[in-house]
């Protein structure tokens, strides 16, 4: 019996584990036991139902192992060389009969959790040549990525609430009870929170939904779906009003401050009362009270985000708190300081002007924002004929038939593909279409250190976990990563030489952070992402810099220290982090402050009807943990939440079915009527719905819930940014058959 020390990478809370490992009767390693692990110098002792169920998805048996290559409607087991050549053979296919924009990418959510598949995916998509790729980012927090870059000069320096030190958390479309923390790692969050009201702070809630958040704050204020933005900018007013604005450690570092403050002028809290369906005294009282509080912070994310108004949201939520002095200041809001050097976090470039649509999409004339277009476009240009139809589409960990908007229609136009590659684990809704499909290993088959996500954790922490059942007979996902993207490029299998892709890169990212790319080299007898976690940490802030801090970190102290190594909280770093042209915060960026007028446009738009939003709980991660039986068991999650007179007024009953419609389509589904809803929205949860023909996830076909994406509008979106609207959808409710 062994036990192994590992970091769960199944969300930003990062939680220390304890895998207890012993043989099987076959002889075979097996995982016995996952418990939480108290001496984790991050999470001590902290974890979810989640944490303990790697070693189910580990022995899953529907889990892929090896590559898999459909004939017509047979799936047969492949060799590694074969499915490689197969891919050659579509994708060079592909290129040769409709040029090289018939290939596209669709990148999913787990790639930011995995050792590799973060750190080389940008390998797949550079050596691609792809320009018009899809990510999950457009259903997610694009909004955050506009507003940063316009803001601060760099799309993924998103700061995060210090709640361990603040007296004033507003916690604004999250439910950390359920997901523990996005585009924020702290560890047990709710705990967090409790803290904060033991120090004698306030938490407030603002949610169409009491969720179980709510437990653990002060109050709750029910909210419109998409009218945070002008919840914001009415706070703004009144603190304007009130002469109370303090940009605090800010000061000197801002532009745009009177051009906020004009704009804002009229954004009264009796303009916005009744659009957000807040009163105007209660507006005024939030923002008094979080001005006056010494330290307060507002947190804003996937509800203020996957909304008709998520850019301006996601501005001014970070507006709020620079106006009040809450900051780059302990307690506010601030940036991250990771251990490794978090490549997309470099202002490698010089600092230049964002420019938007510099390109459209095909079929619908989406602008370009950040180089991407709304997933929900994605349909359309696989189905719609023409010159750049999409032809070949590789997804990489991303089940978009669940999760985008538009799913009905993806469903039934990724069968047209002349090739679709998935590097995936499961054979599910999505890669059931696939041509191929090559699996990567298990979580507890390689080794894991966070990236992205130390970006923005509340201290600078990070742990390195080595492989519980380590692998050498198959190749790792940075290997297929290379040879995809060298494949989706033009190139022969026998043209990519991996290792020198991998060299090159690495040489590349070496040189760019100012090392010498042979002096580097030398230290290393093998590439792969170890090599580039230990070059990230000894370049980091806290490294050995290769002998320049001798008593700094290297991969092998992380090594010695299987507990993880915690290095403080998060510090000031404005000076540091900023990277626009002018080297100040943009208060009003242009780009976004437009916006306003479509804004002001849904103030006069009188609400008809009810509202659908979205809800995760805790015992799933978006679509793809539902085949872990001890999560799914029990009772039936996937219900519509509605409020009891939007339920009497609809006829529908506790615990009957509804049908729930919207112009997009309709779908029966459980009800379960509860005052934790606001009147007049409901909700659904997100990622479900697998009762489809053609996958291999047996118990989440016995437990397949219905997707809500079939009602999410693929034209609703945020228009500056092109994420998807997924809360806030227009629906109808009825009893159902
Ligand atoms: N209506 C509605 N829609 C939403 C949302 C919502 O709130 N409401 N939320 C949106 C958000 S925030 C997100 S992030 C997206 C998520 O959208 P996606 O990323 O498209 O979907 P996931 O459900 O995360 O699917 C993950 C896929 O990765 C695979 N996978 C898991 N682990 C690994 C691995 O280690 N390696 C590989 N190669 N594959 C792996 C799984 O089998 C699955 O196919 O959904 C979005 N869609
Ligand atoms: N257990 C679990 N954890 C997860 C995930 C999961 O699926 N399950 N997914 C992970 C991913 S990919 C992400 S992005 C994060 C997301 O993490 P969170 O942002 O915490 O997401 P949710 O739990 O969906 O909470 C969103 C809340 O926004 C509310 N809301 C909807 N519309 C609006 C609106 O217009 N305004 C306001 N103010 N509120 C609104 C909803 O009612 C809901 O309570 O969670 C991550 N963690
Ligand atoms: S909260 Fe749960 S899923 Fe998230 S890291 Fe901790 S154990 Fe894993
Ligand atoms: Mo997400």
């Amino acid at each position: 019996m062994t036990v192994h020390k590992r970091t769960c990478p199944l969300c930003e809370a990062m939680c220390g584990l304890c895998i207890t490992v012993e043989p099987d009767d076959a002889g075979e390693q097996h995982v016995k036991l996952i418990r939480p692990n108290r001496d984790d110098v991050w999470s001590k002792g902290y974890i979810c139902p989640k944490g303990t169920t790697l070693g189910h998805m580990h022995h899953d048996p529907d889990r892929l192992t090896v590559p898999m290559i459909r004939d017509g409607t047979e799936w047969r087991e492949a060799t590694w060389d074969e499915a490689f050549a197969r891919c050659e053979e579509l994708l060079l296919g592909v290129r040769e009969r409709h040029g090289s924009d018939a290939v596209s990418y669709y990148i999913g959510n787990p790639t930011v959790h995995n050792l590799s598949l973060g750190r080389y995916v940008g390998m797949l998509t550079g050596l691609s040549g792809v320009k018009m790729g899809y990510s999950a980012g457009t259903v997610d927090q694009w909004p955050k990525n506009v507003s940063n870059k316009t803001m601060y000069g760099n799309s993924w320096s998103i700061a995060t609430p210090d709640i361990d030190r603040t007296d004033h958390l507003i916690v604004m479309g999250a439910n950390p009870q359920a997901s523990q923390g996005s585009l924020l790692s702290i560890p047990d969050i709710l705990g967090a929170l409790d803290a904060v009201r033991e120090r004698g702070g306030k938490v407030v809630v603002i949610d169409p939904r009491r969720t179980k958040t709510c437990e653990h704050a002060d109050e709750w204020i029910p909210i419109v779906p998409g009218t945070d933005a002008a919840l914001l900018l009415a706070m703004v007013q009144v603190l304007a009003d009130d002469r109370s604005i303090d940009l605090g450690a800010l000061e000197g570092k801002v532009n745009g401050l009177d051009e906020l403050l004009t704009l804002a002028a009229d954004w009264t809290p009796e303009a916005v009362a009744s659009t957000c369906g807040i009163p105007a005294d209660r507006i005024r009282r939030l923002a008094r009270d979080f001005a006056a509080a010494e330290r307060g912070v507002v947190y804003g994310r996937i509800g203020t985000c996957n909304q008709e108004f998520g850019t301006l949201s996601s501005w001014l939520v970070d507006v709020v708190n620079i106006v009040t002095a809450n900051f780059d200041t302990p307690g506010g809001l601030m940036f991250g300081r990771p251990i490794p050097t978090v490549l997309a976090l470099q202002n490698w470039d010089e600092p230049a002007e964002p420019e938007f649509g510099r390109w459209s999409s095909r079929v619908r004339g989406a602008p370009e924002v950040l180089g991407q277009v709304p997933v929900s476009c994605l349909a359309e240009e696989i189905d719609t004929p023409g010159a750049g139809q999409i032809r070949a589409l590789v997804t990489v960990a991303g089940n978009p038939v669940i999760s985008a908007p538009n799913v009905a229609r993806l469903d039934a136009a990724l069968p047209e593909l002349e090739c679709m590659i998935s590097i995936d684990n499961w054979l599910n809704e999505t890669t059931r279409h696939a041509h191929v499909i090559l699996p990567g290993l298990s979580h507890l088959e390689q080794s894991h250190f966070e990236d992205m996500i130390l970006g923005w954790a509340v201290r600078s922490f990070a742990s390195y976990s080595p492989a519980v059942f380590p692998r050498t007979d198959r190749p790792h996902e940075w290997e297929i990563l290379i040879r995809v993207g060298g494949l989706m490029g033009g190139m022969t299998n026998e043209q990519i030489d991996i290792e020198k892709f991998d060299d090159g890169f690495f040489a590349g990212v070496v040189e760019k952070c100012g090392y010498d790319p042979t002096e580097v080299m030398a230290y290393y007898d093998e590439g792969g992402p170890e090599r580039l976690v230990d070059f990230q940490i000894r370049s980091g802030p806290f490294g050995d810099g290769y002998g320049k801090n001798p008593d700094g970190l290297t991969l092998d102290s992380f090594k010695a220290e299987p507990d993880g190594i915690d290095m403080g909280p998060m510090v000031p770093r404005i000076d540091e982090v900023l990277h626009t042209p002018s080297g100040k915060v943009e208060l009003a960026p242009r780009y976004i402050t437009d916006d306003l007028t479509r804004l002001r446009g849904r103030l006069d738009r009188a609400d008809e009807g009810l509202l659908l939003v979205s809800r995760r709980h805790i015992r799933s991660n978006n679509s793809w943990m539902h085949n872990v039986k001890v999560l799914v068991k029990g009772k039936d999650r996937c219900t519509l939440l509605i409020h009891p007179d939007d339920a009497a007024a609809s006829g529908v009953a506790d615990g009957a079915v509804a049908n729930v419609s919207s112009e997009m389509g309709s779908i029966e589904v459980p009800v379960q009527i509860s005052d934790e809803m606001m009147p007049g929205v409901v909700s659904l949860p997100h990622g479900w719905g697998h009762n489809v023909e053609g996958t291999q996830l047996s118990v989440a076909r016995e437990f397949a819930g219905v997707n809500n994406n079939l009602l999410a509008i693929p034209t609703f979106v945020d228009e500056i940014s092109g994420n998807a609207a997924v809360n806030g959808i227009p629906v109808e409710v009825r009893a159902g058959s």
